[in-house]
């Protein structure tokens, strides 16, 4: 069969992407609300701020603003892993990064399958934050044999789409009528199901364990917890949510607002509390109860170095040193003043960001660039701070496109029911990840690294410049 006939995976992540948000809008209906608020918010900042528009539109970045969204789920064993990675690649999406939050009290290590070449990522840039549950942090014994036991009985994937993922694999890609019909069974998967696989016995004595392991281990599979918008203005959509009847958690996790927004900034609002039949159950009687489901928006600035990351994580330590959020969250402002007191020390303007190679960037020629290698002015070893200085040479922010694992706790967190920080740590286990996964995870940094070097590379060999 000609590749021709196949499905390019970058749509079929669209289709994926876009029939996931209709999924999850009928289901959560808040989600909806939220996505008409993002999107006016998103229209404001544009129009009061058309040099941010400039630069997203020169990014490529404009166009994806709307379609833009991530997910996330969590899983319960090691096969479950690996044939999602197998998936997912089918989409187009492979692992990306490694999440250990034990360090913040959460049972689960995590990775983001997502696109990874720019084109791909300007196309749709759609990810899903996947964790697989450590059973062996389980104390008892006992239990973590039944979770392994009622987690050893499911298949959370459709034959039809076990079937489908062997024949992508087989053949190199999917036709269009079975890229649908993938699209269509890899939903099951990641579909709500109000019927859980075990009794509200069992169920209770796992959430006592801990409420993750309860979210994991009593269903029939991982259903999709939230969907996240991308915002261009976070600080604006936390502030309108209660007006639309949201109630977001304590604080925006991450840096604090900046005029070069650094990595990624996040909040969500509480899960919802959904009906559930246990087993045993006749259907007009004590019926249970789960909180799953939340909705979160996230607002994405430039990607730091390994330097850049560095300072940030030194003061964002330093800022949880000297205020933990209580339970309710009522020191919320006190944490949030003391983050932008700490974070005055972080260079907010790109120009020192990238000198001091703090950020990445994309570089590209000038028109007055092109013109002057064209008449031949350019000296062949001007540096590239002086192209730059010069005008010859632009800089543009490269968009952070994965997440913070403190963040990602906190987010944990809240929607488990606190807003209580904790910081106690536990071994990182990337080898026992990466060996469940079937693959290594690529490395976020070397990915930023190899987009700026090659953005550089082409942009002086355009100016007839040595790379210096
Ligand atoms: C995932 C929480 C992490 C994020 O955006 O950092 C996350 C979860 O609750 O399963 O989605
Ligand atoms: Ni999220």
């Amino acid at each position: 069969m000609s590749t021709d006939a196949f499905v390019h995976p970058d749509e079929i992540r669209s289709m994926f992407s876009s029939a996931m948000s209709d999924m999850y809008r009928s289901e959560v209906p808040q989600y909806g609300t939220l996505m008409e608020l993002v999107y006016e918010i998103n229209q404001n900042k544009l129009e009061a701020n058309p040099k941010l528009a400039d630069s997203l539109e020169y990014n490529g970045e404009l166009e994806r603003i709307d379609l833009e969204r991530h997910g996330a789920i969590r899983l319960g064993k090691p096969e479950e892993l690996f044939n999602m990675r197998r998936l997912f690649a089918v989409m187009g999406m492979h692992p990306v990064g490694y999440y250990d939050l034990s360090v913040a009290g959460v049972p689960v290590h995590s990775t983001a399958f997502r696109p990874i070449d720019e084109e791909a990522l300007k196309r749709n840039p759609f990810r899903v934050f996947t964790s697989l549950l450590r059973l062996e942090l389980i104390e008892d014994e006992d239990l973590r044999h039944q979770a392994e036991s009622i987690l050893a009985k499911r298949n959370i994937f459709t034959a039809d789409a076990t079937k489908l993922i062997y024949l992508a694999e087989k053949n190199g890609g999917l036709t269009r009528i079975q890229a649908e019909q993938f699209v269509a069974e890899a939903l099951e998967t990641f579909r709500w199901h109000s019927d859980a696989t075990v009794t509200l016995e069992t169920y209770q004595k796992l959430h006592d364990a801990h409420r993750l392991i309860a979210d994991v281990v009593c269903f029939k599979g991982p259903h999709i917890n939230h969907l996240t918008p991308r915002t261009l203005d976070i600080d604006a959509v936390q502030q309108d949510m209660p007006k639309r009847g949201i109630t977001p958690k304590a604080i925006v996790e991450g840096p604090p607002a900046r005029s070069c927004p650094i990595l990624l900034r996040q909040t969500s609002f509480k899960a919802l509390e959904e009906r559930v039949n246990f087993i045993g159950d006749r259907r007009d009687e004590t019926l249970g109860t789960h909180t799953a489901r939340f909705g979160e928006i996230e607002q994405r600035g430039i990607a730091l170095t390994a330097e850049g990351r560095k300072l940030y994580d030194t003061l964002l330590a330093a800022t949880r040193h000297a205020v933990q959020i209580n339970a309710g969250g009522s020191n919320a402002r006190d944490y949030e003043t003391e983050l932008a007191d700490r974070f005055r020390a972080f260079p907010d303007d790109y120009e020192t960001l990238r000198v001091e190679k703090l950020a990445f960037f994309r570089y590209s020629p000038t028109k007055a660039g092109l013109s002057a290698a064209k008449k031949g002015d350019l000296d062949p070893a001007t540096p590239v701070n002086e192209l730059v200085d010069q005008g010859y040479l632009r800089a543009d922010p490269i968009i952070y496109e994965d997440f913070l694992p403190v963040s990602a706790a906190g987010i944990f967190q809240s929607n488990l029911g606190s807003d209580e920080q904790k910081n106690y740590s536990e071994q990182s286990n990337q080898d026992v990840f990466e060996q469940c996964l079937g693959a290594p995870v690529s490395d976020e940094l070397a990915l930023y690294a190899g987009l700026e070097h090659a953005s550089l590379a082409d942009a002086l060999k355009t100016l007839g410049v040595r790379k210096n």
